[in-house]
């Protein structure tokens, strides 16, 4: 009997001594996640070129069909938020456009929008449209 009570206590002191230093552990790992001046925290930017398939006003994106933007991502189809939502005045499908692709803290957006060329006039459709009378 006093065996296996000395085996039970001997086993809680040792998590007794354990403990302590896990706690510590833990509180160095969740400071060390607060961290503020990491540097993958600083802003990126890429150029970005591209043409745009559709602009959201209301939502200020813009999605752009963009080339290779090495070091960040392959060319693909996709929304991107853009900061000033003056920056979508003007622009519409078939724009070519040119833009500093900002990526902060794993958010992308867009800046400084230049339209290297405007979309070519939609091709004339080969019947007139009908007018319901
Ligand atoms: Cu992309």
């Amino acid at each position: 009997m006093r065996i296996v009570w000395k085996t039970g206590n001997s086993s809680r002191s040792r998590w007794a001594l354990l403990f302590p230093p896990i706690v510590l552990w833990l509180a160095v790992l969740s400071l060390a996640g607060c961290g503020r001046s990491q540097p993958t925290e600083e802003a990126k930017r890429f150029q970005l070129q591209g043409e745009v398939v559709a602009v959201d006003v209301l939502h200020h994106s813009l999605v752009v069909n963009h080339g290779d933007i090495p070091g960040f991502m392959s060319a693909m189809t996709m929304p991107y938020d853009v900061a000033d939502p003056r920056e979508l005045e003007g622009l519409g499908p078939g724009d070519q456009i040119r833009a500093e692709l900002v990526v902060v803290r794993g958010v992308a957006h867009l800046e400084k929008i230049a339209v290297v060329a405007k979309a070519k006039a939609a091709a004339p459709l080969a019947s007139p449209p009908r007018h319901a009378p």
